[in-house]
Formats: C-alpha cells, structure tokens, sequence
C-alpha cells in the first residue's frame, strides 16, 4: 500500500505516542511529512518528553577512532568505497590507537568507538590481520576501563565470538536502507539478508546493536516508517539516521545533500517510536553547528567526537571541525548547556547498558 501525506490529527499522534501506544506507518509518514514550524516543535516537544521520561536531561558521548580507511568495498555513498582514488588512506598503529582512545576517554567521553573500513589486510588470509586488533581491544578496554564498540563491517561468527571474548560490548553495522532495492544500489555486491543477520547473531551474543539508515539517498518516507518497523523488530538498542553528504571521487559526488529538516523529523519520529533507546546526533553531518537542532528533536548521544592533532578522520566530514577542537567533549558542553541538558556520569552510561544487556538475556 502507498501512503501519501494525508490530513490527521497531529495532536492525536503526539498524545498516542506520549502514551507510548504504538504508531502506525500512516501516522510515522505523516510526520515526516510535516512543514509547519508551530507543528514541527509541537514534534519536537513531544521527542524531548519522552527523552526526559527515560534519560532525564543527560547525554551521552561517544569517541571515534577511524582506525583503517582501507576497505574492500564500493558502496556508492562513501569517501571511502576502494575505487576512490581522491579519498584519504591510512592505517593507524596500535599505539596510536591506544593513545587516541586514552585521550578519548580522559576528555570525559562514555563509549569508544572503533571503526574501520572492510580493510583487506584484517580480511585477507582468514581474518588473521583481525589478531592483533584483538590485542589492542583489550588494551584500550585496560587503559580506559570504558565500553567499546566496534564498527568493522560484516564478519564471520567466530570472530564476533573473540570480539566478546575481548570485551566488546556493542556491535554496529547499519543497513542504511530496508527498500532491498535501494539497498543494491548503495551497497553494491553486499548481501541484504547476511548483513541483517550478523546483526542477530551478534544479539544472540550478548552484544548491544546498533542499526541506521541514511536519508537522501532516494529513501521515501514510506522506506523510512518500513525501517523503524524493521529496528523494532530487531530490538537494536541503539538507532540512527545521518543525511547523506555527497563525497568526490564517488558516483553519488553530484547528488545534493538533503534539507536538514528531513533528518530532524526523522530524529524526533524515531524518539515517538523509541523512547527508551539511545538516539545519536553525529557531529559528522554538520559539525557543532548542527548539534542543538538534533537534540532539540529528542537525540541523546553525542557521536563522532574525535580530539585534533591526531590525524583520525570523521567518515561523511573526513575533516569537518576536527582540528578546530570543536569535536571534542569541551566544543559540545555550551550547546548542551544552552539547550538544558547536561552530559551524563559514566556510571550512568555503563549502568544503562547493564540494563539493557540485561533485559535482551530474558
Ligand atoms: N565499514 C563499516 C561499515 O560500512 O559498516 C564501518 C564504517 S562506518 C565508517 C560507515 C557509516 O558511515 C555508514 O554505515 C554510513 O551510515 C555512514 N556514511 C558513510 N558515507 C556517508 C556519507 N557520504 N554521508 C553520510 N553518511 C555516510
Ligand atoms: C558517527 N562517524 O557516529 C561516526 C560513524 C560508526 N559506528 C559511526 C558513522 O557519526
Ligand atoms: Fe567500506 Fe563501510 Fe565505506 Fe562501505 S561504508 S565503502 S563498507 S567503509
């Protein structure tokens, strides 16, 4: 069934939503529709609501290493897809890594993120390059003593198996799109379905996921709710959505970037739908700039913050704000501040995740 804007009642959904009675996909679409300002806060109001209900006014911090541009894949969207030959390639160091996440964690963040592209050397030759990975996951969690998650794309069971072991605690790996089609055209030559299910089987280990789509990339609003249903059903602990920014060097180099609107209604719909789920604001779309819109429509973790002088890029802004210091913990606090919110105690955070580990055993 196609569904188009329709006129319903706004104030209606919002009072279903602060009920927490489920939203149907006609009334997810009709919000994502909405372009009236007085109804877009209406909206807004309504995400913060529940965000209080379940965070109170804190936030959580998330640190990003992006420690191997190197990857193996061509998806359309990415500064980083193999064939770019404009992008920026690196490989970090152990120490490095280790340095940078220490740094990380000192600047007060509440979760590492380490993330990489499907780098052929940690692929090839059985995994074997993924050993010494292993290593510096455990010396980070030794010299941070903070949650890690990690972002390596799609790989095998056994080695999710040795990430656990290790003591990683949450494992992400975004679909970008449920529209299968679309999906084929974004992620060329990836399955669909394994993807989805390394999600499961991670979950089925104990890991916290996280799942996310990006938007601009030819996505419906129809897409969009058929997503959220999706994310429901895979119970992810975490859910995003980030505006697709065009890179040089890739096919998709000439398409424009959507109206910011478009993810911040996303945002706050996600909110209505997933109250009680961490919902992030990347640093990586707009920078600090783009900060307070997002948690004013109900986001509550600051990601992508990544420190300056240490030569670790951001993915959809590789450079943006990094070495003006503005992606750190310190650039994010005024405008959390200005927004009545505070960041979080790490005793929170790891009491959260607790939790929620917790709930997925039963
Ligand atoms: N290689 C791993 C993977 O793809 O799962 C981890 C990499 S993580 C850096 C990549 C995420 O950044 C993508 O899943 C996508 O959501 C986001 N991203 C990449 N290129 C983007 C772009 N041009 N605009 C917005 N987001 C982008
Ligand atoms: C972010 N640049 O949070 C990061 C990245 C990967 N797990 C996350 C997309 O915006
Ligand atoms: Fe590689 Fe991830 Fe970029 Fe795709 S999104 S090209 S898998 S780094």
């Amino acid at each position: 069934m196609a569904y188009t804007c329709k006129t319903l009642v706004l104030d209606e959904i919002l009072e279903k939503a602060d009920k927490e009675i489920p939203l149907s996909k006609e009334e997810i679409v009709f919000l994502l529709c909405l372009s009236d300002k007085k109804e877009i806060k209406k909206v807004n109001e309504t995400a913060c609501k529940l965000r209080k209900r379940y965070f109170g006014n804190k936030i959580f911090f998330y640190g990003f290493v992006y420690f191997s541009t190197y990857c193996k894949n061509d998806c359309a969207f990415c500064f980083y897809r193999k064939s770019n030959t404009k992008t920026i390639r690196y490989r970090k160091k152990a120490e490095e890594i280790v340095e940078t996440a220490k740094r990380l964690a000192d600047s007060g963040v509440h979760l590492l993120d380490l993330t990489m592209g499907e780098d052929p050397v940690f692929f090839s030759d059985d995994y074997k390059g993924f050993e010494g990975l292993l290593d510096i996951i455990r010396s980070v969690k030794d010299k941070t003593g903070l949650p890690v998650m990690i972002s390596p794309g799609v790989v095998p069971e056994e080695l999710l198996r040795k990430f656990k072991e290790a003591g990683v605690d949450w494992y992400a790996c975004y679909q970008e799109t449920h529209n299968k089609k679309l999906y084929e055209k974004m992620r060329l030559y990836q399955s669909y379905e394994l993807r989805l299910l390394r999600k499961k089987t991670a979950q089925k280990m104990g890991f916290l996921i996280e799942e996310g789509i990006l938007t601009g990339i030819g996505d419906t609003s129809e897409d969009v709710a058929n997503s959220f249903e999706i994310m429901k059903d895979l119970n992810a602990d975490q859910v995003r959505v980030m505006s697709f920014v065009p890179q040089k060097g890739t096919p998709m180099d000439g398409w424009s970037t959507p109206t910011r609107l478009r993810e911040l209604l996303i945002i706050a719909a996600m909110r209505l739908v997933f109250p009680d789920r961490l919902i992030p604001a990347s640093l990586d779309v707009d920078g600090l700039k783009g900060l307070r819109d997002r948690l004013l429509a109900g986001a509550n973790v600051v990601t992508s913050i990544i420190p300056p002088r240490a030569g670790f890029a951001g993915v959809s802004q590789s450079s943006l704000d990094i070495e003006e210091g503005n992606r750190t913990v310190n650039g994010a606090l005024p405008v959390l501040k200005n927004c009545g919110l505070i960041p979080a105690d790490k005793i929170d955070y790891i009491s959260w995740i607790r939790k929620r580990q917790e709930q997925n055993r039963i």
